[in-house]
């Protein structure tokens, strides 16, 4: 008798509420759940087919040890637990806590308590070496927080907004929420009825992506010019007086000095190196004044791009200057439903109240490329080059959780020599990566249907205070941990402490799912037997909250020209101007290479499940007709795609969202060895076009991603 179970995805960040049916104990059919009040039924194709993850012949079904051939042998769970935790002690011993180092992908941020586990482990052990995809996700956005200072009561939202400015962001594919953004959970019905309304939507994208399709005025710009861009937008809205004075009276500094760093940014200047008309800067930067209510924000475009953190801070001075805060009194859709109670003062917050997601440096600095950390973590634009380089403080061990490292990380031929000369190399995985098999040790994981959870991590980014709590739906057919739990059962075999929040956890008597997440959600708005009351993901308007009066004797500004801001906007300015066409040092590169997600995979997940593999089994390099003709290319042509780094082979597609000169390319795809002469099946290796210690960014470490200088010939 098949039965039908409420449960949600975890895929991807939108956590999207399922119905499943569950035959025999397997996943049979999978559909969006039409009551969810939040997703409205809203699936896409990687969620409706979880029952093929789970099953898939690429899973991986058991512990393995890699033999010295290359080949894995199957070993009892127990077994590989006890010889890791052997070899773990045995590097730590040898060669000190730095030696250790984990890689949590973005699969781990999709499970409740595993970070709060990891961090507590590494410390416990002493190491400092926690690595996550968010530093070369879009760090641009936090080290912009930093520099210009964060709003207690958060931005204008986008249900409340008269315009949205959105930048790089397109999440009728991707799905990603950000705040003020357009919401990645079911985002054209979102997008649909907020334009009812009368919403105006402004974007700026190199590519008539699916978002942009929808704005009421696009701005194509030149992959990586949106600083030039923004600033010439803030110097119109200087020049005609349109900002928020009294809103910059009271609560900004640096008003005069931005003014002056932008004033060189004439629309003249903007046209010619951002290839925008003078007259769309010009309507797109007064409509975004006139509001009066909404945001500018972006996604990974801009960010993948040089000077990711100029072109945020710029948008933050663009929402500052405008006003775009909520004031006192207004409200506040979602505070966060498992977050306990706090106030949200209409007032800039002072640094030393902002959370340690908030701070650079700290002890020890990584030791490549004169680099620092970030946000409390290593970055991991520099974790190959830390691996590989000799000497004290070289990463010996490196643990990898829900992330695929040769898939994500920048120069994979580096990569792959940095995983092959560890002494210790475990991976915890759903299936068999590339990565995994580079591993000394595979671990089985429990995937999401098989865990209990509640939406932890999309908790903040909701647009309504919202929540769902799932049991496992399914078991697995094999023996396996959840993420964390292998973390617990180390430090039990090494009798070395975690410790989460304010307590400790007990390897010895470790708390089961529910216990951890009560424990994370202590005092949480609405407490978690609440929520595993609810069958099904439910809104909870009670949460709501209001943005309330500033803290007397508490003085902060926003600061829209902090140090290092003027000085990099004064360098922009003085830049050549690229000539299209002739990109490079040398000027030889025709073509800017730009990221982009497709929405039938997930990263590097779902790369041949059954029905994603219909939409093409190769990320396409999509080009424009007028491209393809001057060039000679046709539909399925295999070209090479050459920068100054390396060359990979891609697949032409001919498109009409894209200008000429610009090449669209999604990354995770191909592989980190040799160079791929399956790109038609295994798709292409972005990452492979870019070295990691030339031209990146000095805060972050990261590495051009988009915008990268490339030249097309036929490949023979
Ligand atoms: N289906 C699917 N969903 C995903 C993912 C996936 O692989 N597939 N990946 C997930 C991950 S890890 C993340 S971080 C999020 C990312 O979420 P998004 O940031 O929304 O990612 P994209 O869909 O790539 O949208 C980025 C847009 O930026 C544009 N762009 C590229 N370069 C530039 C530039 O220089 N300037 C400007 N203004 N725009 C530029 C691209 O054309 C593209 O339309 O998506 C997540 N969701
Ligand atoms: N050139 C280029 N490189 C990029 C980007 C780009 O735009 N261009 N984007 C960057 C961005 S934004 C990101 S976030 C990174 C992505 O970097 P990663 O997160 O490292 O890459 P994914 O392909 O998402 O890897 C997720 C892995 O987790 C596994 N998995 C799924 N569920 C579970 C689970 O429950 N437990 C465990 N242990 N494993 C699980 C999957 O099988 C998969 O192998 O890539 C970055 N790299
Ligand atoms: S993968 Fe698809 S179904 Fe799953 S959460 Fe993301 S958008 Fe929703
Ligand atoms: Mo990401």
């Amino acid at each position: 008798m098949p039965t039908t179970k409420k449960t949600f995805c975890r895929i991807c960040s939108a956590f999207c509420a399922l119905e499943v049916e569950v035959q025999d104990g397997r996943v049979h059919t999978v559909s969006g759940d039409p009551s969810d009040p939040l997703h409205g039924g809203y699936t896409c194709m990687k969620g409706r087919q979880v029952g093929h993850q789970l099953d898939s012949p690429e899973r991986v079904r058991g512990a393995y040890r890699r033999r010295p051939d290359g080949g894995f042998d199957e070993i009892p769970l127990t077994t590989a637990l006890d010889e890791i935790a052997g070899h773990l002690e045995a590097i730590l011993a040898l060669h000190g806590p730095r030696a250790l180092a984990t890689y949590a992908g973005t699969a781990s941020f999709f499970n409740g308590g595993t970070h709060e586990v990891l961090r507590g482990w590494l410390s416990g052990l002493g190491s400092p070496g926690y690595y996550t995809s968010l530093t070369i996700d879009q760090p641009a956005k936090m080290v912009a927080s930093i520099r210009h200072g964060v709003w207690g009561a958060g931005g204008h939202s986008f249900a409340s907004a008269d315009v949205a400015l959105s930048i790089g962001n397109n999440p009728i594919v991707s799905q990603l929420s950000l705040p003020g953004g357009i919401p990645g959970n079911n985002p054209v019905k979102r997008l649909g009825d907020e334009k009812k309304r009368g919403l105006v939507l402004i974007v700026v994208d190199p590519r008539r992506s699916e978002v942009a399709k929808h704005a009421d005025l696009h701005l194509q710009i030149r992959p990586g010019e949106d600083p030039t861009l923004l600033a010439g937008m803030l110097r119109t809205i200087f020049e005609e007086d349109l900002y928020d004075a009294d809103f910059c009276g009271a609560h900004v500094r640096g008003i005069e000095a931005l003014r002056e760093a932008v004033s060189g940014f004439t629309p003249d200047h903007v046209e010619e190196r951002t290839g925008i008309p003078v007259a769309q800067m010009l309507e797109a930067a007064r409509r975004f004044a006139r509001g009066p209510r909404g945001s500018a924000s972006s996604g990974t475009g801009p960010d993948m791009s040089p000077r990711a953190n100029l072109t945020e801070h710029l948008i933050m001075a663009l929402n500052t200057l405008c006003g775009r805060h909520n004031r006192e009194g207004d409200p506040i859709a979602n505070p966060g439903v498992l977050s306990p109670e706090r106030p949200h003062p209409a007032q800039a917050v002072p640094p030393e109240f902002l959370p340690r997601m908030l701070t650079l440096g700290g002890d020890p600095a990584p030791r490549v490329r004169g680099l620092q950390q970030i946000f409390g973590e290593m970055p991991t634009a520099a974790i190959a080059e830390e691996i590989l380089l000799p000497g004290e403080g070289q990463i010996r061990a490196l643990f990898s959780t829900g992330g695929n490292a040769v898939a994500a990380w920048p120069d994979p031929t580096q990569t792959r020599r940095a995983l092959e000369s560890l002494d210790l190399h475990v991976v915890i995985e759903a299936q068999w990566t590339e990565s995994a098999r580079l591993a000394n040790y595979v671990l089985p994981t429990r995937l999401p249907l098989e865990r209990e959870d509640v939406t932890y991590f999309a908790d903040p980014f909701y647009e309504q205070a919202y929540s769902f709590y799932s049991d496992a739906v399914v078991e697995p057919e094999f023996e396996a941990l959840e993420d964390w739990q292998v973390f617990v059962e180390l430090a039990r075999r090494m009798g070395t402490p975690i410790s989460i929040g304010e307590g400790e956890i007990d390897p010895e008597d470790p708390p089961s799912k529910k216990e951890l997440l009560e424990r994370l959600t202590q005092g949480a708005r609405i407490p978690l037997s609440t929520i595993r009351g609810s069958e099904g993901g439910r809104l909870y308007p009670e949460a709501a909250t209001k943005a309330a009066a500033a803290f007397e004797g508490i003085e902060a500004r926003l600061d829209v020209a902090p140090e290092g801001v003027p000085e990099e906007l004064a360098e922009l300015r003085a830049e050549r101007i690229p000539i299209p066409g002739r990109y490079g040092e040398d000027g030889t590169f025709t073509h800017l290479l730009i990221a982009r997600r497709m929405r039938h995979v997930m990263n590097s997940v779902g790369q041949g499940w059954p029905e994603s593999s219909k939409r093409g089994t190769t990320n396409p390099a999509f080009l424009c007709r007028a491209d393809c003709e001057a060039l000679g290319f046709a539909a399925g042509d295999l070209v090479e795609i050459e920068s100054e780094h390396e060359t990979i082979l891609g697949v032409i597609e001919p498109v009409d969202d894209l200008q000429p000169g610009v090449v669209s390319m999604s990354h995770a795809w191909g592989s980190g060895g040799g160079r791929e002469t399956d790109v038609r099946k295994l798709g292409a290796h972005t990452g492979r076009l870019v070295a990691t210690n030339k031209f990146f960014d000095p805060t972050t470490g990261m590495v051009r991603m988009s915008a990268i200088p490339v030249r097309l010939v036929r490949a023979d």
